[in-house]
């Protein structure tokens, strides 16, 4: 299989982590990609020209994350990160989508500061901050158990805080929220959290 990617995309990091958690390193090929170069390659299997998709052997193509981490779990018994039904995958899916937005709002809040200086809007910057923030306030008191089996929802939250600190380091999201900042800690430990670190 062939995972379309850019090293620093928070989503990516999230897909990596799953396919290391899978032991499915071997079985999937990375290709690093510039989604706004709108390469044909990219564009071919996902219309959208997003990263991350996913290739599969047979040709047919696969996006976007979740459905992609969705197949990825399904393809091995190790690790089971997404439950198969019941209250349990909608705690999980609730968390991963809860994760996925405050990722939504860090990457928009960087590419919106990325405009030229005249299409920039403070407005729709300090909008997307304020979800990051109401976001982490949220899990800082409900934050998930560390003890818990690892599941899909928790790596995105990972790859979610990690991109936080990646890019918007001046927030000091760890102030007043040391609950989150504990669940962090344990999970960097993880061999795939670590290994899929942003390039410096
Ligand atoms: N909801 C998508 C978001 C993917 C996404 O926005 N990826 C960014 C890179 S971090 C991208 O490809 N942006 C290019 C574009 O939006 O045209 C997912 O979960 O896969």
């Amino acid at each position: 299989m062939k995972l379309f990617v850019s090293l620093l995309s928070p989503y990516v990091r999230k897909v990596r982590m799953v396919i290391i958690e899978k032991g499915l390193s071997d079985r999937v090929e990375l290709v690093e990609s510039a989604p706004y170069d709108k390469p044909a390659d990219l564009i071919a299997a996902n219309p959208l020209g997003k990263i991350p998709a996913l290739v599969r052997d047979d040709g047919t193509a696969l996006f976007d994350s979740p459905v992609i981490c969705e197949y990825l779990d399904s393809l091995s018994d190790k690790n089971p990160l997404l439950p198969a039904g019941g209250e349990d995958r909608i705690q999980v899916l609730q968390l991963l989508a809860f994760a996925d937005g405050i990722t939504d709002a860090a990457y928009l809040s960087t590419m919106e500061r990325r405009r030229p200086a005249d299409e920039q809007s403070d407005t729709a910057w300090q909008a997307l901050r304020d979800k990051i923030s109401r976001g982490l306030d949220a899990l800082e008191h409900n934050t998930p158990d560390i003890n818990a089996d690892l599941n899909l929802g928790a790596l995105g939250l990972a790859a979610s805080l990690g991109y936080v600190d990646f890019r918007h380091g001046d927030m000091n999201w760890r102030d007043g929220r040391p609950n989150l900042t504990a669940w962090l800690d344990e999970i960097s430990k993880r061999e795939s959290f670590k290994e899929t670190a942003p390039p410096a």
